[in-house]
């Protein structure tokens, strides 16, 4: 019995075995889905003119696709030079794991950095449109025995990174990103909508090539149930020229690469929309005080929101808030409840 509402941490079965760092060995269910899709680069890219319907319908078959030219070179560099001041103060928060590598530094909060990203990228009708495609809805609502009214809650900003890989940079460990929404997928033939809780899209901000760490992700992914292996050598690698953008579904699995180069920082900026119903219904965070939230006791501050809601949801500066506004409480949450190892790997 457990008073959290929860599905498949049941079904993790804990296996007689333990790693040498002491790490616990469990088994999963095993799903069968052989469908691997091997699309050309040519499948995966839009052609011209772009349109939303061209994206939305290489996104149901893929999970992914590029857009040549989304932004002109020029603002490329308006954003590059608005974020460069914050990746210089980039510390390394939260590399304690294998997630980020030490040589990747990172910046959130892109959208609010820098005017142009908000006004050229996030703003960008393509990504509007698609979004709403995806993550958009419009519904009725009955009030009282005679009246019907409906609302449209379109897709919002979930959050915009912009990633500066360095020379040593690891492979990134294949995930989605919409297990910070707890999203747990099911198998699907062909693309249904309704499930997708966040749709992103990645633009090069400099040449982005395999060697200098392209982002890799694995086409057909987001039709896969919860707990298919994503192995190496079925994903593809986004390459793209400065100015280029590749879009993707949370559902799809991807990670960041190695970057081999000896001198070559890889740039990108990683824009995520969720649904607009992904909040909280009263904005508390705006026009309150650092001082008041300063005030509060840990208990008060999660409740409110201001503490990770595991794994990776509601961070600010990569950070727990908590972290943020109480630094002497020695306060610590980790960014996972556990970690285990998967014996025998399939
Ligand atoms: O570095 C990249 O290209 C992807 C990074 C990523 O997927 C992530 O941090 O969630
Ligand atoms: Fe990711």
């Amino acid at each position: 019995m457990t008073d959290i509402y929860t599905h498949t941490v049941f079904d993790i079965t804990k296996l007689d075995k333990k790693a040498e760092d002491g790490t616990q060995f469990i088994s999963l269910p095993i799903k069968k889905d052989t469908r691997v899709l091997k699309p050309t680069k040519e499948d995966l890219t839009v052609s011209e003119p772009v349109t939303p319907d061209k994206i939305v319908e290489k996104l149901k078959i893929y999970g992914g696709c590029f857009v040549k030219n989304y932004l002109p070179a020029e603002d490329c560099d308006t954003i590059l030079n608005d974020i460069m001041p914050h990746l210089d103060a980039y510390h390394g928060a939260g590399t304690a794991d294998n997630f980020i590598s030490q040589t990747t530094r990172r910046v959130g909060g892109t959208c609010v950095k820098s005017k142009t990203a908000a006004e050229k990228f996030l703003a960008h009708p393509l990504n509007i449109a698609v979004s709403d495609r995806f993550l958009s809805k419009e519904n009725l609502f009955r009030l009282g025995d005679d009246q019907v009214v409906t609302g449209l809650s379109r897709a919002q900003h979930n959050s915009c990174i912009t990633f500066a890989v360095g020379p040593g940079s690891e492979d990134q460990p294949l995930h989605r990103d919409d297990i910070l929404h707890h999203n747990i997928r099911k198998y699907m033939e062909t693309y249904e909508f309704g499930g997708e809780t966040a749709v992103g899209t990645a633009l090069a901000l400099k040449k982005t090539s395999k060697e200098c760490g392209a982002t890799r992700f694995i086409p057909g992914s987001h039709l896969w149930d919860h707990y298919r292996t994503p192995r190496e050598d079925e994903t593809v690698y986004a390459e793209m020229e400065k100015g280029d953008c590749f879009f993707m579904l949370a559902s799809c699995y991807h990670g960041g690469s190695a970057n081999t180069t000896k001198d070559y920082e890889r740039i990108i900026a990683i824009l995520f929309m969720t649904q607009g119903t992904l909040r909280q219904e009263e904005n508390i965070f705006l026009g309150t005080s650092m001082e008041y939230f300063k005030s509060l006791s840990i208990p008060a501050l999660a409740a409110l929101g201001l503490q990770i809601s595991q794994p990776f949801c509601g961070w600010y500066e990569h950070e727990d808030p908590i972290k943020k506004i109480l630094p002497e409480s020695g306060y610590d949450y980790p960014q996972f409840k556990d970690v285990y190892k998967i014996d025998p790997k399939d």
